[in-house]
């Protein structure tokens, strides 16, 4: 019996490689987690930018509770089975009026894990509709392969090279994600996906957490991944432990050295990404690791 998904969700998943949109959170906890992110965000007098967009859930303690969030994770495991691993998490935040996009692309393409089971929960913390660019998927482009990609590392869009595939895109096949706040879509790593800038008066912010069973490993050099149901047979990523305070300053070091790990994954092949290069460096700063 599934957990959360009905037969019907899990039969969609399959087929058409999305499914939206599945309550986790009530309207209320996702205006906390909001309100937490936009209170740090005051505090530190910037919109979280940069590497602190990416797997947030090691830094703060209301993040580390989200990726654990039984219902997100019952669906998971309706769809890989009970030993699940979350990969990574990044937040997509499209600023009020802003000229932010994401191209189309396969989520699977500079990721380095040897197997494409692989989902990812986008968590709306706002609405995410029509009017500030929402995503939009391609249903069934994920039962294609691995499509060639190439990187435009152009300046507006939130992907970490600017990635877009190089096949045609039939966008009027195009279906739009609309979420509430508290609610998630879950799309599998080879669906084609983007998403418009977002020309309203309001922010637009997801929180995209990528979830795989134990047995996909990480072929691409040294990875970790944090444990979330059941068991870990194979143990090929290190263990990631939750913070045991928000930006506690353990978290913050282990964080900064899985975010520069993480990095030398996703730039593989490119200078851009080299923390070696300053020019490189400031570019990357304003994209998520994703
Ligand atoms: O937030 C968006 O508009 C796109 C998100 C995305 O590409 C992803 O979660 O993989």
């Amino acid at each position: 019996m599934p957990k959360m998904l009905t037969p019907a969700q899990i039969a969609q998943y399959e087929y058409d490689g999305y499914v939206h949109p599945v309550r986790v959170l009530s309207s209320v906890a996702a205006a906390t987690i909001r309100a937490k992110l936009e209170t740090f965000e005051a505090a530190t007098g910037e919109p979280l930018k940069g590497d602190l967009r990416h797997k947030t859930h090691l830094l703060f303690t209301w993040l580390a509770d989200l990726v654990r969030t039984t219902g997100i994770v019952d669906a998971i495991e309706d769809l890989y089975g009970p030993d699940l691993l979350c990969w990574s998490s990044s937040f997509f935040i499209k600023e009020a009026r802003s000229l932010d996009y994401v191209s189309w692309h396969q989520d699977s393409t500079y990721w380095g894990l040897n197997k494409p089971n692989v989902v990812s929960a986008w968590v709306a913390l706002t609405p995410s509709n029509v009017t500030n660019g929402a995503m939009e998927v391609i249903p069934g482009s994920h039962r294609m392969d691995q499509v060639p990609h190439r990187d435009t590392f152009a300046k507006h869009n939130l992907l970490t090279r600017g990635q877009e595939v190089m096949v045609d895109v039939d966008a009027r096949q195009a279906v739009r994600i609309e979420l509430e706040p508290g609610e998630m879509s879950l799309h599998h790593v080879r669906l084609i996906h983007g998403s418009p800038a977002n020309p309203s008066d309001a922010r637009r912010i997801g929180f995209a957490i990528r979830y795989i069973p134990t047995d996909v490993h990480q072929i691409a050099g040294e990875d970790s991944a944090t444990l979330v149901r059941g068991i870990d047979r194979y143990r090929t990523f290190a263990d990631e432990p939750p913070p045991c305070a928000d930006m506690d300053p353990a978290a913050v070091a282990l964080h900064r050295g899985i975010t520069e790990r993480n990095a030398q994954i996703l730039y593989r092949g490119t200078t851009v990404g080299s923390y070696n290069d300053p020019l490189a460096l400031a570019d990357r700063s304003e994209r998520p690791v994703s």
